[in-house]
């Protein structure tokens, strides 16, 4: 007989995380019945699973939060200037807490697929559990960084050892005292760890496979003057923030070109701006990023102190990146990464020299050699931005799958919807300038842009939604001229999904800056919504 369907609700959004939960909560605003599912026992995402020692966000807590809620802001307390992970989760608990959050989540439950239902104008979401679920609206909030990747070396299911993963870390306290331990990848995760990690082991291995730029956080207690200073205007000082590029308010006027300036004047400056520390280091010079002389003499400076703080000069050789510009890869914040090389239990293990062939029960392998070691950390990074989607069967209009249809990069208009697949929204997806600046804030754009969506097609009786393909067209070319005016697409980088074998070579973030990009959504809307087409139901059946 006629399948009966679960109940048809207004919005299914996929993941809890900092976007599925505003987003949750701006939904039910508006009076929707919304259901939240998480793959996650609880919420978090990022915060939730990247629990490695050492994990923390390199942008400040005053910033990196919610700005939504007035009291939320005021009420809460950061112990430091940047926040460790089971900081930040505690606050994303205590939001969830507070905004009465939790009972419209499904914890422990992974979308599947998603499927359009053109004659119903409505998505079918299948679970994880074999559950189903029907709503007019999906709302994809599930991250750049969720689609985490081991390489496939020989051996390791045979090695006696332990294994971990920075993003699935286990939620007890694992200790590394007395044990040798291997830590393959030295991006930002890498980075953070190693030097946490050293301080217990008997031995770390450093397995690098490229060099990275990293600028020191100058990380420390939140001091009440500063607090206060935010606190005293803090709406205002976040209104600044969302003018800017990277949705960051920084604590110094940009300098000058370093091109121009004399070479004392450079020095000068540099410190200056190495002082401040951070990723506002790459900000400080207005043109890092284009400029690749610019660039060069602040990659210069950066390699001069790998060369001051490391004390055997063909680790510091080993150590200092020679073959992207500054910053084009993404830029590493660290606490004493650089000084961990100093101490006599850390051997950096140049995988340039030779990568790993194996693992073997007890150790890894390079050529003839063996490292013997008790544990292996993977902190080998992700599929971002679209590997999280592209997990998920994804049909929109003709079961079109957005696999096929991303074959070649990703597709999308202002990153937040995709042509043939109506009401289904990403929240930072491909094609949006999050990852490039203070995710908070462009989730929340993202999110107040989507309900506002949601609250003109209820007004004008509209059943559907989603871009033309020639808006979708111009937006992917946009994103792509944009990038290819800066350096940024000269480095092997996720950006560009580099670190993924097979993945179609494509700059995936909008580089534009968020400032123009939140104008540009909000024109868009101010047009009527420009470059959308919305329809209305053959039928009014479900209403
Ligand atoms: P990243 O930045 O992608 O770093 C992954 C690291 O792992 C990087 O050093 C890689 O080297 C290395 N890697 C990857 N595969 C291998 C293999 N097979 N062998 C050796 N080394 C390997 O991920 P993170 O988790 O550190 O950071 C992700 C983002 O989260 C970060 O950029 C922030 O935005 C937040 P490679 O450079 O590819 O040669």
């Amino acid at each position: 007989g006629e399948e009966i369907l679960p109940k048809m609700l207004d919005a299914v959004v996929v993941g809890a995380g900092f976007s599925g939960l505003y987003m949750l909560h701006r939904l039910r605003e508006q009076g929707l019945s919304v259901k939240v599912v998480e793959a996650g026992d609880d919420v978090g995402g990022t915060w939730y699973w990247n629990r490695y020692p050492g994990a923390r966000c390199d942008i400040e807590s005053m910033q990196y939060s919610y700005s939504f809620s007035e009291e939320l802001q005021q009420e809460w307390k950061w112990p430091e200037v940047f926040s460790c992970q089971p900081e930040i989760l505690r606050y994303i608990n205590h939001v969830a807490d507070k905004f009465d959050l939790r009972k419209d989540i499904q914890f422990g439950t992974r979308v599947t697929a998603a499927i359009f239902d053109e004659t119903q104008s409505c998505w079918e979401m299948h679970t994880s559990r074999g559950d189903k679920l029907v709503a007019k609206f999906c709302i994809m909030a599930i991250g750049c960084f969720s689609s985490p990747r081991i390489p496939q070396i020989k051996g390791l299911d045979r090695f006696n050892g332990k294994y971990y993963q920075t993003s699935r870390w286990p939620h007890e306290n694992i200790c590394f005292t007395g044990r040798r331990v291997a830590v393959i990848g030295t991006g930002s995760s890498g980075i953070q760890l190693i030097p946490v990690i050293a301080e217990q082991a008997d031995h770390v291995f450093v397995c690098q496979r490229t060099p990275n730029f990293s600028i020191p956080a100058h990380n420390g207690p939140l001091q009440p003057e500063y607090e206060q200073w935010w606190k005293s205007n803090y709406a205002e000082y976040r209104r600044q923030a969302l003018e800017t590029p990277f949705a960051i308010k920084v604590k110094h006027e940009t300098s000058t070109s370093l091109v121009a300036a004399t070479p004392e004047e450079r020095q000068a400056e540099l410190e200056k701006s190495w002082q401040i520390g951070g990723l506002e280091f790459l900000i400080y010079f207005h043109d890092l990023l284009f400029n690749k002389e610019s660039n060069d003499i602040a990659a210069e400076f950066v390699r001069n102190k790998i060369r001051e703080t490391v004390k055997k000069s063909e680790v510091a050789d080993a150590l200092i990146p020679q073959t992207y510009p500054l910053g084009t890869k993404r830029l590493c914040v660290d606490s004493n990464y650089f000084q961990t090389f100093n101490r006599d239990n850390v051997t950096l293990v140049d995988l340039r020299n030779g990568s790993i062939d194996e693992i073997t029960p007890t150790g890894i392998r390079i050529k003839e050699k063996i490292y013997e070691v008790d544990d292996i950390v993977f902190a080998t990074g992700f599929d971002a931005m679209t590997g999280p989607l592209l997990e998920i069967d994804i049909r929109g209009r003709s079961n079109k799958s957005i696999r096929d249809k991303w074959a070649e990069g990703p597709r999308t208009y202002l990153g937040l919807m995709i042509a043939d697949f109506p009401n289904l929204f990403i929240v930072a997806g491909p094609g949006s300038p999050s990852v490039l600046t203070n995710m908070t804030v462009a989730i929340e754009q993202h999110v107040d842009w989507i309900t506002e969506c949601l609250k003109y097609l209820s007004k004008n009786h509209y059943h559907t939604i989603e871009p033309q393909v020639e808006a979708e067209n111009n937006w992917v070319l946009h994103v792509n001229e944009i990038a290819n005016l800066t350096l940024l697409p000269l480095a092997n980088s996720w950006y560009v999904g580099a670190n993924i074998v097979g993945k179609p070579r494509v700059f995936m973030p909008y580089i534009g800056g968020f400032n123009l990009y939140a104008k540009k959504c909000q024109d868009i809307v101010n047009n009527d919504y420009e470059g959308f087409t919305c329809t209305k139901a053959l039928i009014e059946s479900y209403d």
